[in-house]
């Protein structure tokens, strides 16, 4: 595999909306952002992929762009992100922006002049369609729930497509015109110094054209729009546009990307990641898929520690020989990685949580960290639905309600699961608003800042936040560089129940990752002696010169083996 400058980097999602605000009106900032590199620098961050900050009506949190080159007043100004740039520059760290192109805002000149004039050019930049019987085009549902056609505003029967919100049409990627206005937009913010893209929902971008009806598959009479790419010649179509996207932008700045791709054909892995792939990387979100449900999050369930587990290695065994998986416990969709994968009563331990980090960060591939992570911070809990802000958690509890859960089990239900869980603010210090800001935050700050806090755990040796700084600069220590980046990633001891161990070899050295998810001592063999231990959560367990150790509850090591 030819080595990039990305393979043995840390990157680290910063939502601005949360992060931290350093002007007082209550929303985080860029500014705010640029005040905190050094805090991430010396957590040993070298990538902030920076989710949009773009023009917005802020409908879907700024996933719904309406100027792709200019900067929301709210997050700051262009000569802000300038220098945000100038300043992550100077302490070698890169930026990455968010590339949201398979919708824009409703919002958007482009929309706004379709909308005047569907039959004119740019008409053509969305799915304008006729209805079918008085109803929209075909029976898809949006990813929020309910159609995901609405009428284009002044008509009786012409529907436009939108997979996510109404506020976020669906860009029509047939037409070359768009493309081209997109690729010189990408072209545009790599010449300013981006070094690349998250890219935003990218495997939507290739539509059935047919847009025909799917069979029902909840009682709501819709049918998922995601089964569209299972049809024929969506995958084949989508490649194309990617093709053509590399090759326009990405390839000639040699640019660092990372694909949300969802729902790929694991045979079809090296399309996008091998070494002529659409994408440097693409998130491994098998362990966030655990416990769905396609009813929603009614039926969801959380996972055992076993499964989460098993669903990282099937993607290391998938992924070896191929490219890099950019590994997450969390992000802005989904709840905190401590809530989600740690059993109940292990939620407030810090070592279950330097164990779960460990075992993430660890594995071959990208760790991408999100804000708060590294502090160990949990979902929050909202009273009311009123209180929750994110458009999919209304549509999933109307979904809830639909399915015949009470107020109250539906708010159970969304409890887990809502984007807002990982949408509160940094917890940065035990003061008002959580030191986040001076101002009243714009959604409420977890209540448990006063325990969770940057403040607090940067003067502690033993916290979360230490920890992730010592995993990440294990990382990147030349002596293990070979093995912990380069070096395969074998799963072992994979009869244990809750216990997530993998050898990690290369450059002459074998490093073993042993992490007990799991409040269960065990006495456990190793497959070779330990020559030394080079982090261990926990006072005692292996030491050198023996083959075997008693891990306690929680504890996670990595041992140099002879
Ligand atoms: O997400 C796309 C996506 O498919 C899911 O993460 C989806 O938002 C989630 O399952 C709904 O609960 C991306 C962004 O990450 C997300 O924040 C945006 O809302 C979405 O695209 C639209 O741009």
């Amino acid at each position: 595999m030819e080595r990039q400058w990305w393979h043995n980097k840390a990157a680290y999602q910063i939502w601005p909306k949360s992060f931290y605000d350093s002007n007082g009106d209550g929303v985080g900032d860029l500014p705010g952002i640029t005040a905190k590199l050094d805090y991430l620098k010396d957590l040993g961050v070298d990538i902030i992929w920076l989710s949009p900050v773009y023009q917005s009506p802020l409908a879907d949190q700024g996933y719904d762009i309406s100027d792709y080159q200019a900067i929301d007043p709210r997050f700051g100004t262009m000569e802000d992100m300038d220098r945000l740039l100038e300043e992550a520059r100077k302490r070698d760290i890169r930026l990455v922006m968010d590339l949201v192109v398979n919708h824009c805002s409703d919002e958007h000149i482009w929309f706004k002049k379709a909308v005047e004039d569907p039959e004119g050019p740019y008409g053509q930049y969305f799915y304008f369609r006729k209805g079918k019987n008085g109803n929209p085009p075909c029976n898809w549902r949006g990813y929020f729930g309910g159609s995901a056609w609405s009428l284009v505003p002044g008509q009786s029967d012409l529907y436009y497509l939108h997979l996510f919100h109404e506020k976020q049409p669906d860009l029509n990627w047939e037409n070359p015109a768009l493309r081209r206005e997109i690729y010189n937009m990408i072209n545009w913010w790599l010449d300013k110094g981006v070094a690349g893209f998250r890219i935003d929902a990218i495997v939507n971008i290739k539509k059935d054209l047919a847009f025909r009806d799917y069979p029902a598959d909840r009682p709501d009479g819709l049918s998922d729009c995601r089964r569209m790419l299972s049809e024929p010649g969506v995958a084949e179509g989508l490649g194309e546009f990617l093709e053509e996207m590399k090759r326009e932008t990405f390839a000639p700045h040699k640019a660092f990307t990372v694909g949300e791709v969802f729902d790929t054909d694991p045979a079809r892995l090296a399309e996008f990641i091998g070494p002529e792939g659409h994408f440097s990387t693409m998130f491994d979100f098998a362990p966030t898929c655990l416990g769905k449900d396609a009813q929603g999050w009614a039926r969801a369930k959380q996972p055992t520690t076993t499964q989460y587990r098993d669903a990282c290695f099937g993607s290391q065994r998938q992924a070896a020989g191929v490219g890099f998986l950019a590994n997450i416990i969390e992000n802005h969709d989904e709840p905190r990685g401590v809530s989600q994968y740690l059993p109940k009563d292990a939620q407030d331990s810090e070592q279950a949580k330097t164990c779960l980090a460990t075992a993430s960060v660890l594995l071959r591939g990208i760790p991408f960290l999100y804000q708060g992570q590294e502090l160990g911070m949990t979902n929050t809990r909202f009273e009311r639905i009123e209180d929750v802000d994110d458009v999919s958690t209304h549509g999933e509890y109307a979904a809830c309600l639909a399915l015949g859960l009470t107020e109250a089990q539906a708010l159970d239900a969304c409890a887990q699961y809502s984007r807002d869980n990982a949408r509160t603010p940094v917890q940065w210090t035990d003061g008002e608003n959580a030191g986040f800001t001076t101002g009243t935050p714009w959604i409420g700050v977890n209540p448990n800042y006063t325990r969770i806090n940057a403040r607090e755990q940067q003067a502690r040796p033993d916290s979360v936040l230490n920890w992730y700084k010592k995993l990440l600069a294990l990382r990147k220590d030349p002596r293990w560089e070979e093995a912990l980046v380069w070096g395969d990633c074998e799963p072992v001891m994979e009869e244990e129940e809750g216990l997530m161990a993998y050898r990690r070899t290369g450059g002459g050295k074998t490093l073993l990752v042993v992490c007990n998810l799991s409040e269960l001592p065990r006495s456990l063999a190793l497959s070779g002696t330990i020559r030394q231990v080079l982090l261990n959560n926990q006072e005692g367990g292996p030491q050198p010169g023996f083959d075997r150790y008693a891990a306690q509850p929680w504890q996670a090591v990595v041992l140099e083996l002879e």
